[in-house]
């Protein structure tokens, strides 16, 4: 039986048990969460470009950026059949609120409520990219108010609720010592303390690491490939990619109007667009003859950043792109947005199961351990069991301890074994090391190898006790690839 079923049936048991306590509605809600979307939260400290970032990865600009009080409120952005936006007060049911949308940017009127008073919003939208992930946008952590960093930090690492987020993509703009405070707290679970298991990093705002230069990206994909390694990091999330949310916002939002002023910029020789693009001052405030208003100007600059501007207009004149469609799609996939959505999807949503029967599993312990009923003993015996003992968890189990430093052994078979594992993606392919276009016989017998040699350093008298538990794993991790090989024959 499949780890999510199995997690189906005892929360099946545990319903009745727990029928007309203060805890049954939570357990029914924990119930159906595991036939929902995986809860991807994202988080960081303040002004580290979260919302933005969540714009891209939706599509639209939904969540406000910059100031406004709907920034100090988390808020979930879920796909729906209606456009529709809930507010969930503190105190009694939940109301309806009034929106506006101008340019695509939505406008939430709290209808009298204070950010404080509200506990989230909750913004249903018919959008592709919601249906397999419900996106949570949480304030800043820091400096803003103690209050809003509560809140987020309420949601991430939650002491005696259910934890509303499976998975959380951390922004850090600089590594700062309170984010990996922040992480810890957040990873100081039972399932895998300290585990990475469903944290991604990402290094924002790329395009300022270079001071908006036209290799700010090639700065920026260094640095985070040198924080990627940092033991400290490593241990608290699976990997860091750079991205330049502000830019892949506007990749993703592009209009014809947009593109037309960019023209105007393109247009002109090299040497003086690159004078103009000094700073933003010389862009807003010189070369009255490239024909566009100080208003658009600034526009330009808010939408693109001085980076952005810089690299449209390089792409357009050299031809790179001549259409906004193309220009849109060169600048997503410069900006860093594929290549997370990439790791999203491999180390999220093709582990969605694993990472939701974990949270239900997590918060039915939780219940189980503040409330004892007639039969709850036999629900924790039977959680217990199922998070000690299914493949799935022990592959999380190896890939923290690997993380921690907790298992150690010659780099490429820490390599080996991490890939094996799930750590760099779960399907057969992205386990195996193979292209992504690898079939057949070629994939059995990569398979069939990898499990020779792990069975061979499992029985090896010679191998560590903590690397000998994790090659059992490994061992399972590829029977279990062989069988699913052999029933796609
Ligand atoms: N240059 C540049 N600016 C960015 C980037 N991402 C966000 N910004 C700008 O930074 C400011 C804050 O962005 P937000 O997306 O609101 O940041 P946030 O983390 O949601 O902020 P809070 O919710 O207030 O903590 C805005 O002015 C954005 O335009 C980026 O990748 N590059
Ligand atoms: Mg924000």
């Amino acid at each position: 039986m499949s780890l999510i079923d199995r997690t189906r049936m005892v929360l099946d048991h545990a319903v009745p048990v727990y029928r007309g306590t203060e805890h049954a509605a939570r357990l029914t809600a924990v119930r159906e969460r595991l036939d929902a979307p995986l809860r991807v939260a994202v988080a960081g400290r303040v002004k580290a470009g979260k919302s933005t970032l969540l714009n891209a990865l939706v599509g639209e600009r939904l969540a406000p950026t910059d100031a406004g009080e709907c920034t100090r409120i988390v808020t979930w952005y879920r796909d729906g059949h209606t456009y529709q936006v809930e507010a969930a007060p503190k105190q009694g049911p939940p109301r309806k609120l009034r929106f506006t949308r101008e340019d695509g940017v939505i406008d939430i009127d709290l209808g009298g409520l204070r950010a404080d008073e509200v506990s989230r919003l909750v913004v249903t939208w018919p959008a592709q990219s919601l249906r397999t992930v419900t996106l949570i946008d949480t304030p800043g952590i820091g400096s803003l108010s103690e209050e809003a960093s509560a809140r987020t930090w309420g949601l991430l690492a939650p002491d005696d609720e259910e934890t509303p987020a499976d998975a959380v993509v951390y922004l850090l703009r600089h590594l700062h010592a309170g984010d990996v405070e922040f992480l810890r707290a957040f990873h100081d679970t039972e399932v895998s303390r300290p585990s990475p298991v469903n944290a991604i990093g990402v290094l924002s705002r790329a395009d300022e690491i270079g001071v908006g230069r036209l290799d700010s990206m090639a700065s920026a994909r260094r640095i985070a490939a040198r924080l990627g390694t940092d033991t400290n990091v490593r241990r608290l999330v699976q990997s860091v990619v750079p991205v330049a949310g502000l830019l892949a916002e506007t990749a993703v939002t592009l209009t014809e109007t947009e593109v037309g002023h960019l023209r105007r910029v393109a247009g002109l020789p090299v040497r003086q667009a690159e004078e103009l693009l000094l700073s933003a001052d010389r862009f807003l405030n010189s070369m009255p003859e490239l024909g566009l208003t100080g208003l658009e100007r600034e526009a330009l600059l808010a939408r693109f950043g001085v980076f952005g501007v810089r690299l449209a207009g390089t792409l357009l004149r050299r031809e790179v792109a001549t259409t906004a469609t193309e220009l849109s799609r060169e600048l997503a996939e410069r900006s860093g947005l594929n290549e997370l959505r990439e790791i999203i999807g491999s180390l999220f949503l093709e582990r969605s199961d694993v990472l939701k029967s974990r949270s239900a599993l997590l918060a039915l312990a939780e219940t189980t351990r503040v409330c004892a009923r007639p039969g709850s003993e036999a629900v924790a015996a039977a959680v217990e069991e199922i998070l000690a003992s299914a493949h799935p968890f022990n592959e999380l189990r190896v890939l923290s301890s690997l993380r921690a430093g907790w298992i150690t052994g010659k780099p490429d078979v820490v390599t080996d074994l991490e890939h094996l594992i799930g750590g760099a993606g779960s399907s057969v392919n992205d386990r195996l090391r193979l292209p992504a276009d690898t079939t057949g016989t070629a994939r059995s017998t990569a398979a069939r190898d990898a499990l020779a040699r792990w069975q061979r350093r499992a029985e090896n008298p010679m191998t560590s006790y903590e690397m000998t538990v994790a090659a059992r794993v490994a061992v399972r991790s590829c029977e279990g690839m062989l069988a699913a090989l052999e029933r796609v024959r």
